[in-house]
């Protein structure tokens, strides 16, 4: 059985993100096997459950008030619409709900006491339930802990050291605090990055040694392609080589062989080919839908048909 690591070194990292692909790809295909099945692709849904607005300036994002993009401000979901939403995700294959908030921190109010609701609801009706509120104190992670929330989802986005040019009104500490109060209560931790904003390869391996070094490491690890967003700064950036996509996915496997590794935003602009190269890396779970927070993602019918071709199933299971 592999011993889980979590002292990895920039240069072991460089090395195997390096490596020629058919080796690469057998070394994560070695890895996943040996904590997960090689033919099951977990489905998630996400949901914003409040939109737009947010105070934040990260330079990805459509829903940053900083911003002039098409997204228009809604506030806080019903429980019940937010219900629904959960109920039609599990009739189409989902096993995890994952509900989203454009806040930079999670509010000490009734809109609280609602998401706490949502969470239980979701529970109920026999889903993974995660979410992503921005930053959280140690007291909030404890009652979402008690209204049964699996996962909470907070990326570290990119390095320490290319941070500062995406996003400037929040550190990456307050980040890793935030990763730390949810590990403290008890619930599992969500946490991956983007590729494809103008970070060079250093900040890639940076990205993959700050999440590999946590002890333990994320239990699920969204690798997202920039959705290029009319109106964000990062609008122009230029398009990602899809095998930079599959590199990072297969070395984020290899460095953490028994977290889910989810091949997350951008599989609009992935060929099935592709898609299908990035399942042979390592990854085991997609978003469902077609939606995902505020942009557009493959339609069910389009990701059912490509896994019957590949052989491949929604799992339906879940773990939590
Ligand atoms: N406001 C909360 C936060 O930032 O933690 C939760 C929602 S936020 C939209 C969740 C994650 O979505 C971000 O951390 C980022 O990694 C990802 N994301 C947002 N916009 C994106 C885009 N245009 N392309 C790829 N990923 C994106
Ligand atoms: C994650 O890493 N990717 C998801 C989920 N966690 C919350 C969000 C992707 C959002 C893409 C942009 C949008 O649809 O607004
Ligand atoms: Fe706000 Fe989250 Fe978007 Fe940043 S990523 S602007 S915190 S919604």
């Amino acid at each position: 059985m592999t011993q889980l690591k979590h002292d990895w070194t920039l240069i072991e990292i460089e090395a195997i993100y390096n490596l020629p692909l058919p080796e690469l790809i057998f070394r994560a295909q070695t890895a996943h096997r040996e904590f997960h099945r090689a033919d099951e692709i977990q489905g998630c849904q996400l949901l914003s459950i409040k939109t737009g607005g947010c105070p934040e300036d990260c330079a990805y994002c459509p829903q940053s008030a900083h911003y002039k993009t098409a997204v228009e401000r809604e506030p806080l979901l019903s429980v019940e619409q937010t219900l629904e939403a959960a109920r039609n995700a599990k009739d189409s294959g989902a096993t995890r709900f994952c509900m989203g908030a454009a806040w930079r921190d999670v509010p000490d109010s009734k809109q609280f006491d609602s998401v706490l609701e949502m969470v239980k609801g979701v529970r109920s009706i026999g889903l993974e339930a995660c979410c992503t509120l921005g930053m959280l104190k140690q007291e909030q992670a404890e009652k979402l802990a008690r209204a049964g929330l699996t996962a909470y989802n907070h990326n570290l986005d990119t390095s320490p050291e290319f941070y500062g040019e995406i996003i400037s009104t929040r550190t990456y500490d307050q980040r890793l605090d935030t990763l730390a109060n949810v590990r403290k209560a008890g619930i599992t931790v969500c946490s991956g990055g983007i590729i494809g904003m103008g970070e060079t390869l250093s900040d890639r391996y940076g990205l993959l040694q700050q999440l590999s070094n946590q002890n333990p490491h994320p239990e699920s690890v969204p690798i997202n392609q920039l959705v290029r967003v009319e109106g964000t700064p990062l609008q122009d950036e230029k398009s990602l080589d899809v095998f930079e996509f599959v590199r990072m996915i297969a070395t984020a496997r290899i460095l953490m062989p028994s977290s889910m590794v989810r091949l997350s935003a951008g599989r609009l602009q992935l060929s099935d080919e592709a898609q299908a190269m990035c399942f042979l890396a390592g990854a085991n779970s997609i978003f469902m839908g077609e939606k995902l927070l505020t942009t557009p993602n493959p339609e069910t019918d389009r990701d059912k048909n490509l896994l019957d071709k590949l052989g491949m199933k929604l799992s339906s299971t879940t773990t939590h």
